[in-house]
């Protein structure tokens, strides 16, 4: 039975060493409790590390930590110190951490870390493999891990592998300075899922995997390595019920059982039944904009002084990466403004901030949630943020507000808080008066529909549909029409080849014969295919025929010496073998003088972009400019001319990074049929990588052997990953000892 292997930096369970003893503990974050029924189910692992190093371990105690995990169905990875220094505390939180937060000048580019963020990478991989068998799920998470999808597909490719990043991907302009970009990208890539909060860490992704890889993109989908990796945005979500039904117990504890928090804000709220509470909550990280939620506390106070003595600013921290150098300048500065605030405007009865520095129990946790009236949840960056779903989700009452920071995932789904930019005192400081001040009835209203949003898109549900779409992608493992041309597929092709009498080789040029150049007059034949093409059409029972979109001048100047049938132009003009030219299609052009000038302003306004002059067609090639700016001209361009070309008998073709517009009676089908119409062939080849190819392909039987070039969408029996194996397959057919001297002469 297949299983599901989950694989994160730490595990739902860690360790520390106290006396010689060691102690258990079990996470109670987010990740732990959504992925509770995917690691539940059949015989699932969690892969990760322990939270203890080799150093830390004897004999003893490692046996001890792997029996306590096994009954969890938990596997370690061993780090020892270096690599928790350098990969952990140095990769992950002094180079990715910082930059994919947009945090520049706290970026670190060290070789060193790099190599161990690499090997320690590897360890996780070898540990996925070790326990993995063929068919399994494999599901990694995070910024720590993400070199692990293509180290675990580069040995088993026979597994399903997704991967979710819980932090913001970077726009571009961000993630392109990094000097080991194309390898991070090709780590991820390995998965066949990739997954992220939003759809704005989707659209960066994607855009960064274009400009960087040069890799074609549909819709949400890159095509990489013959394989489809599929992009999409899940917005995680928390335990709903765990934190609502606590919520509901909070209300009805009994004396006894309150701890001593509770009774400390119970304490307050009938001291001072007019004060409010304003609560944040969040690790002392310097992307959670603290030191800003401060500022913009004390600039409240001063511009709204009638609230002193009125509010009151419960701020827990909780310690995190504390030997990471900017964490402890974040904490000095916190410390430092708590208590500048504090001396400031504390009276005998009142003092603005309570400010925890620790980690709290969940009870505690919730305690707080329940008795604040307002959430101040700031961040300048952050992927998601639990802690104001888990607000809306401890609020019994349908009570509270929530304010919150733009810049957190979780706006993209909170439309009913109020949502600030951290880095604007004064738009702060308003929308805390209008949250303290706001009428019982909006909060209702506005709580309700959260709550229902969150209740709904809970964190399990969060992990099965993230699950669902990697399963998905399972049973049409390329999710493509065609097959990929493998061994068995070339041995048939080539049997066949031999038996038959009568054979036609249909070949597309630009992209198939030859890869692209940045300009179409550098892409001229070379004389290792001329070799190829020419013992090809030296047997007599052999059609050679080019079928291209270049003009007849070109291919003219380049084969008319040669034995091949030509077809150009799209399908215009046909030179049969030894022939003379004749034209396949009586066609006008003078629409030309009318689009030419469109397009030319399209040149003008794309750099890079520019416009080829054919006889019967024009085209707009945008290889060369920038991949986003062209996709949105090739848009417009594309509108434009449909809409000028609706009552004519002109067209407009999509070809591979070109748009094309000629007359619709010519296409490669017409030339195609025309040739099939003159001879009885009794074996077919055709190959082709653009869209223009795909009427050729329509045009042939059944029995012809259609292949695309790159693996996308298409009307061919099959496909190849790319030009670099066109070659091969010619050389297969012209081959002397398969085919004996017939074919090669
Ligand atoms: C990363 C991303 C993304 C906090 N203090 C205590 C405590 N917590 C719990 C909260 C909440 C979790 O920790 C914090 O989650 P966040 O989402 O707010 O932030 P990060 O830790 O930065 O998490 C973030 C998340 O991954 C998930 O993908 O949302 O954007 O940065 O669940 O309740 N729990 C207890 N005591 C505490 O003192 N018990």
């Amino acid at each position: 039975m297949n299983k599901t292997i989950i694989v994160s930096n730490r595990l739902p369970v860690s360790f520390k060493i106290d006396n010689q003893h060691l102690h258990a503990e079990t996470s109670i974050g987010g990740l732990a409790t959504g992925m509770k029924s995917v690691h539940s189910e059949g015989n699932g692992i969690w892969i990760g590390w322990s939270g203890l190093t080799e150093e830390q371990l004897n004999e003893k105690l490692t046996e001890e930590v792997d029996q306590a995990l096994k009954k969890e169905k938990c596997i370690t990875v061993s780090l020892n110190e270096n690599d928790v220094e350098n990969f952990y505390y140095g990769f992950s939180n002094r180079t990715l951490w910082p930059m994919f937060h947009y945090f520049m000048e706290y970026t670190e580019f060290e070789l060193d870390q790099w190599n161990s963020y690499k090997e320690v990478n590897q360890k996780f991989a070898d540990a996925v493999l070790e326990h993995a068998n063929d068919g399994d799920t494999i599901w990694v998470h995070d910024y720590q891990l993400m070199l692990v999808p293509q180290m675990i597909r580069d040995r088993n490719p026979n597994l399903t592998i997704g991967f979710f990043l819980h932090i913001p991907y970077p726009s571009y302009e961000i993630f392109r300075t990094f000097p080991w970009r194309e390898e991070l990208l090709a780590g991820i890539l390995g998965a066949n899922l990739i997954g992220f909060h939003t759809y704005d860490y989707v659209r960066h992704f994607l855009s960064s995997v274009k400009r960087i890889t040069g890799l074609e993109t549909k819709f949400n989908d890159v095509l990489y390595n013959g394989r489809i990796v599929k992009v999409d945005s899940f917005p995680m979500g928390i335990d709903y019920d765990r934190f609502h039904e606590a919520a509901l117990e909070h209300k009805t504890r009994p004396e006894d059982k309150k701890s001593d928090l509770m009774l400390k804000l119970e304490e307050h709220s009938q001291h001072f039944s007019d004060n409010k509470l304003i609560l944040s909550i969040d690790r002392m990280d310097y992307t959670k904009g603290i030191p800003n939620r401060i500022r913009a506390f004390e600039y409240f106070l001063n511009k709204y002084p009638e609230y002193k003595e009125r509010v009151r600013l419960v701020m827990l921290a909780v310690p995190s990466r504390s030997n990471v150098p900017q964490y402890q300048k974040l904490k000095s500065e916190t410390d430092e403004l708590v208590g500048r605030i504090n001396g400031k405007f504390a009276t005998v009865n009142w003092t603005p901030i309570w400010y925890f520095y620790r980690s709290m129990p969940f009870e505690d946790l919730v305690d707080l949630y329940a008795s604040s009236h307002v959430a101040l949840i700031t961040p300048i960056r952050d992927g998601m943020n639990l802690v104001a779903k888990e607000y809306i989700a401890s609020r019994a009452n349908h009570d509270g507000v929530l304010v919150l920071s733009e810049m957190a995932g979780a706006a993209k789904e909170m439309h009913e808080a109020l949502l600030i930019n951290p880095n604007n005192f004064e738009q702060i400081a308003d929308t805390l008066k209008q949250a303290l001040e706001m009428p019982h009835a909006e909060q209702h209203v506005r709580i309700k529909e959260l709550k229902k949003r969150i209740s709904r898109y809970n964190v399990e549900k969060w992990a099965e549909e993230f699950m669902k779409a990697l399963e998905s992608g399972k049973n049409t493992p390329d999710m493509l029409v065609s097959k990929k041309l493998d061994e068995n597929i070339i041995n048939d092709m080539t049997d066949s080849c031999s038996n038959s009498k009568k054979r036609l080789f249909l070949l597309d040029y630009d992209g198939t014969l030859v890869g692209f150049k940045n300009n179409p007059e550098a892409a001229m034949p070379d004389d290792d295919l001329y070799d190829i093409l020419d013992r090809l059409a030296a047997n007599e029972n052999n059609e050679v025929a080019i079928i291209s979109g270049r003009d007849r001048n070109t291919l003219e100047k380049w084969f008319s010496h040669k034995n091949y049938t030509l077809i150009t132009d799209h399908g215009v003009w046909l030179r049969k073998k030894s022939k003379d030219w004749e034209a396949i299609e009586r066609i006008k052009s003078d629409w030309k003088d009318k689009i030419r000038p469109i397009i030319e302003t399209f040149v003008d306004r794309t750099p890079g972009s520019f416009l080829e002059e054919k006889n019967y067609s024009l085209a707009w090639h945008y290889r060369k400019s920038d991949s986003e700016l062209a996709v949105i001209r090739a848009r417009e361009l594309g509108l434009v001319l449909t809409s000028l070309i609706s009552n004519n008998s002109l067209a407009v073709l999509e070809g591979n990074k070109v748009l094309e517009i000629k007359n619709s009676n010519v296409n490669k089908g017409r030339a195609t049929a025309k040739l099939l119409a003159a001879e009885d062939y009794d074996f077919i080849f055709a190959i082709g990588d653009d869209w223009t190819d795909e009427y050729m392909f329509e045009e042939l039987p059944q029995s012809a052997y259609t292949v695309k070039v790159g693996a996308q969408k298409t009307q061919a029996r099959y496909y190849i990953k790319d030009n670099n194996d066109v070659r091969k397959i010619l050389e297969g057919f012209a081959k002397k000892e398969k085919y004996g001297s017939e074919l090669y002469n």
